[in-house]
């Protein structure tokens, strides 16, 4: 039977959408509270059940993961150069520079796509303060390594971990690692609040330095004593928040199946490799990420991508290009594509699949049957 495009667009996510219903409810409440941001009681409950969830000692509420991510920052003081990777999204280094703190980009790991603990050491120098991993796609760090480099030479250590809700390392919280990480609370991560995202951190004594800088600097009615910003959560975020966290491990439970589907389907073509981590990492289930090498395959990740968006499929090249590439970064000495061979690799190779609970899983199943048919040892499919 001839292959057929999908009758609607088949996207890379979904967000969880609890029913209407008890969203109304939660806003009847809100708007009788009269308190719409500010710490209210939506928030104050989000944060103690988020701190649960991810296992984590203290954790602080933010609008979005970017802004929580520059609080960070500015939170540990961080100046001069901090070591970071080229192959995440815009935000990573641009919260950088936003605190006027030079990005020194470092090649990744060939397998985890993170950034390679082996090269983090020759990219050190007296104006380096930190190192800023991404646990890309929610694959974890080499935690261990950094933190041992990072002792060594005093630095602070700082993850975004936007895709690694859930993620556990050995059954720890990834929350738990280096001295601060930053969740991103996007409609398009597994957990959401449409907008938002948040801080944990080690040192419970940071509490008050983030919660003033996440409100403008300001201690009490008298005081305000750091340079802060508006990085508040507000009331409708938290409270949608607490209908999804309520759902969250039944949408993980339906991920784990798709993958699992894909796991099985895609294991037997020559060329594609699913990014899975390793044993000792309970996965976050927040992306289904392939690597396409050309020349087993046939054809380039990029004619893979043009030709899934003929059925209807719109598969994304995340994170393509490259950071190091951007016109504001490509003139750092650590972005010459000769520093980053690994990166430059990847970035052409990596394909993000539709992944998504409600995703039924016949259509997983003609996703994977799509994919083969681009295969060169298949006669070419029509979409
Ligand atoms: N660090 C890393 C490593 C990150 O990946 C991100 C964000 C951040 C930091 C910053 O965190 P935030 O400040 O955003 O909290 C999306 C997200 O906007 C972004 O949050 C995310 N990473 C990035 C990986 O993906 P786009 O531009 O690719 O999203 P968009 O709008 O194309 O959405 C992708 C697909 O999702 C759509 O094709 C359909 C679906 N979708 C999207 C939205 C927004 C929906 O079904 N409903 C929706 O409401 O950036």
């Amino acid at each position: 039977m001839p292959l057929t495009p999908f009758p609607e667009p088949i996207f890379i996510t979904r967000p969880i959408l609890p029913p209407v219903s008890l969203m109304t409810d939660k806003i009847e409440q809100i708007w009788g509270s009269k308190k719409l941001t500010n710490r209210g009681e939506q928030h104050k409950q989000l944060q103690k059940r988020l701190e649960q969830y991810l296992q984590v000692p203290a954790l602080a509420l933010f609008n979005n993961g970017t802004i929580a991510l520059m609080v960070g920052c500015h939170s540990l003081r961080l100046s001069g150069e901090v070591i970071t990777t080229p192959f995440t999204f815009p935000a990573t280094p641009h919260v950088l520079a936003w605190n006027n703190i030079k990005p020194i980009f470092c090649d990744i790991h060939p397998s985890t796509l993170c950034l390679d603990a082996n090269h983090v050491e020759s990219l050190i120098t007296p104006g380096t303060t930190a190192i800023l991993g991404v646990h890309v796609f929610g694959i974890p760090c080499q935690v261990q390594a950094i933190q041992e480099i990072a002792d060594r030479y005093g630095l602070k250590v700082i993850y975004d971990a936007a895709h690694a809700f859930g993620t556990e390392i050995d059954g720890r919280g990834i929350g738990n690692f280096g001295d601060l990480s930053m969740f991103s609370f996007h409609a398009t991560k597994l957990f959401h609040t449409a907008e938002g995202g948040a801080l944990t951190f080690r040192d419970p004594n940071l509490r008050d330095r983030i919660e003033f800088l996440k409100n403008f600097g300001i201690k009490n009615e008298d005081e305000v004593v750091l340079t802060g910003i508006n990085g508040k959560m507000n009331e409708i975020q938290a409270a949608l928040g607490s209908l999804v966290l309520d759902v969250l491990e039944e949408e993980r439970r339906k991920r784990r199946r798709l993958l699992g589907i894909y796991k099985e389907r895609l294991g037997s073509i020559p060329g594609v490799t699913l990014l899975e981590p390793p044993p000792s990492v309970r996965p976050s289930y927040e992306y289904c990420v392939i690597r396409i090498d050309a020349e087993l395959f046939g054809r380039t990740r990029d004619s893979v991508y043009d030709s899934f968006k003929g059925f209807n499929v719109f598969a994304r090249k995340y994170f393509y290009p490259l950071c190091s590439e951007y016109p504001c970064y490509k003139h750092l000495p650590s972005a010459a594509p000769s520093r980053l061979p690994v990166a430059h690799r990847a970035v052409q190779e990596v394909l993000t699949l539709p992944f998504y609970g409600d995703l039924p899983e016949a259509d997983v199943e003609k996703i994977c049957t799509i994919l083969l048919s681009f295969h060169k040892r298949n006669p070419p499919a029509s979409g």
